[in-house]
C-alpha cells in the first residue's frame, strides 16, 4: 500500500493507525503547498480532491477521506482492536468520534490556516474550536482514550487536530484531561515513528 501524506497534515493519522497496525506501506510524500510529488508529478492526477490522505491498495484501488481510510486499516488487522467490529453499537461509536472530529473540529481548523482569511472570522473559529475542545476534555475525563481504555483509530485523529491549536492560537494547555491524552498518545511508538518519519520531531 501507498500512504500519500504532507508532514503535519492530517494525513499524520492514517500515518500512525498504518504503523500500529503493523502493515507494510509506503509514505509518499504529497505537499498540500505545491500539490506536486517529488518527482514533480501532479498530485491532481492521482487525488483529483487534491487531499491528503489518499490510501493506495496493492491492487492499485483509492482511498480517500480520513475517517474512511483509518477503518479500513483497522479492519485488516482485526486481532489489533484498533477499531471495534462492524455492525456493534461500539463501532456506531467510534463513527460518531470521527465524524465529530472530522466536522467539528478538523474542518474548524482549516480556515485558520487560510491566509485570505479575515481576522474577525479567524476569532470566530477559534471561539468555536475552544468550547469544542472544552466538551472534549471533559469527555476524556476517567479515560485514556477517546473510546475507553483501548486506543483505536479516532485517538491519532484528535492527536493530529488538537495539535495544531499551537500553530494557529488554540490553546488547549489549560484542559487537563486533553492534555494528559495527548502526552499518552504522543508517548505510543507508532506515534513516535511516525512523527520522526514525517520530520515533525527529531
Ligand atoms: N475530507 C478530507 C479532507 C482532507 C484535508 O482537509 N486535507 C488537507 C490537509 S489536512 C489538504 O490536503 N489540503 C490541501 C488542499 O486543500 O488542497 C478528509 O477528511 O480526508
Amino acid at each position: 500500500m501507498k500512504l500519500y501524506y504532507s508532514p503535519g497534515a492530517c494525513s499524520l493519522s492514517p500515518h500512525i493507525v498504518l504503523r500500529e497496525s503493523g502493515l507494510k506501506f509506503e509514505p509518499v510524500l504529497a505537499s498540500t503547498k505545491t500539490h506536486k510529488l517529488q518527482d514533480g508529478t501532479d498530485y491532481y492526477t492521482i487525488n483529483p480532491k487534491g487531499y491528503v490522505p489518499l490510501l493506495e491498495l496493492d491492487n492499485g484501488e483509492r482511498l480517500s477521506e480520513g475517517p474512511a481510510i483509518v477503518q479500513y486499516i483497522a479492519d485488516q488487522v482485526p486481532a489489533k482492536k484498533l477499531a471495534p467490529a462492524a455492525g456493534t453499537m461500539a463501532r456506531y461509536r467510534l463513527q460518531e468520534w470521527l465524524n465529530f472530529i472530522t466536522s467539528e473540529l478538523h474542518k474548524s481548523f482549516s480556515p485558520l490556516f487560510n491566509p485570505a482569511m479575515p481576522e474577525e472570522a479567524k476569532a470566530l473559529y477559534r471561539t468555536r474550536l475552544g468550547d469544542r475542545f472544552k466538551w472534549v476534555n471533559e469527555q476524556l475525563e476517567g479515560k485514556q482514550y477517546l473510546m475507553g481504555d483501548t486506543f483505536t483509530v479516532a485517538d491519532p485523529y484528535l492527536f493530529t487536530v488538537a495539535g495544531w491549536g499551537k500553530h494557529v492560537g488554540v490553546d488547549i494547555s489549560g484542559l487537563p484531561h486533553l492534555s494528559a491524552f495527548m502526552a499518552r498518545v504522543a508517548a505510543r511508538p507508532a506515534v513516535q515513528e511516525a512523527m520522526k518519519a514525517e520530520g515533525l520531531i527529531k
